[in-house]
């Protein structure tokens, strides 16, 4: 079984990509089961399979411990970690293959918080890979990407955990922006000269030898760009977390063929 985590900052696409991708997987006949973790979510973009607000609800949060709504959040954080047992037993239910997690928007509150941790060890973190989300229009400035990348390298030191990193939302982004974005990922000399012509007072604190710790500190930085809305990149996902666990074969497809 393959738990897939979606995680990144808030709006970045998280719910829509375990929709967009549960989807692309069920119309090729392999079995997933999504699981919404966000306690405050409101519109859900798909139909959770388990859903967290079955046992915990943020209003209910708000009104029993007389707390605003990202006090709420850090409760329902901490809660998480009590309902793992029976989410795991409703889980273990579906006897599925792929499992498609849709973490909370406050991104750090699952990623800092032990709950998080705890959460991924005990549903089998051998198992277990990161989808890391990149926003379209942070990633768009060589700063904001740089940053990204920082907070993609918190987050893998956090899980150490195979990791994907995905550019969501690439349709908001015109294609040549899409291929500059993706080189600067692959080539850090090109993403260290963009970053020099964005911010010059940078050259001296922000230089090649810190791209390049960021660079030999991650697996692979490569992003794949995928769009929720028009239903791309989803194949990619789908072909990282094969190669990770099966070394490339894809047996769940042998396994349907069967
Ligand atoms: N154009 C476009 N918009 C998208 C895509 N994916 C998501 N969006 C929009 O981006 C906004 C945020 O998407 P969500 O999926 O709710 O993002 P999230 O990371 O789950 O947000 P929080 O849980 O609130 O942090 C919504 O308005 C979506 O409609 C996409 O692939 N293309
Ligand atoms: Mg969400």
């Amino acid at each position: 079984m393959i738990n897939l985590y979606f995680i990144g900052s808030a709006g970045s696409g998280k719910s829509s990509l375990t929709g967009a991708y549960a989807g692309w997987m069920q119309s090729r006949g392999y079995d997933a089961v999504t699981v919404n973790l966000d306690p405050g979510i409101e519109d859900v973009p798909y139909v959770p399979d388990i859903d967290i607000r079955e046992w915990i609800k943020l209003k209910d949060i708000m009104k029993e411990y007389g707390v605003g709504p990202n006090g709420a959040q850090i409760i329902a954080a901490d809660m998480l970690a009590l309902n793992i047992n029976e989410m795991k037993e409703v889980l273990d239910s579906f006897e599925t293959g792929h499992v498609i997690f849709d973490t909370p928007g406050q991104m750090e509150l699952f990623v800092l918080r032990q709950s998080g941790k705890y959460l991924i060890d005990n549903f089998d973190n051998n198992n277990s890979m990161i989808g890391f989300l990149y926003d379209p229009v942070i990633s768009r400035t060589p700063s904001g990407f740089i940053s990204l990348m920082l907070q993609a390298a918190s987050v893998q030191v956090r899980f150490n955990t195979p990791f994907i990193n995905i550019l969501t939302k690439s349709d908001l982004l015109e294609e040549k922006e899409v291929d500059k974005i993706i080189n600067w990922s692959k080539d850090f000399m090109e993403l260290n000269d963009a970053i020099n012509s964005e911010v010059p007072t940078l050259r001296t604190q922000l230089n090649v030898e810190f791209l390049s710790a960021l660079e030999s500190f991650g697996s692979s930085h490569t992003l794949f760009p995928v769009s929720s809305t028009y239903m791309y990149g989803m194949e990619d996902i789908y072909n990282i977390a094969q190669q990770v666990f099966y070394g490339g074969e894809d047996l769940e497809g042998k396994q349907m063929e069967i």
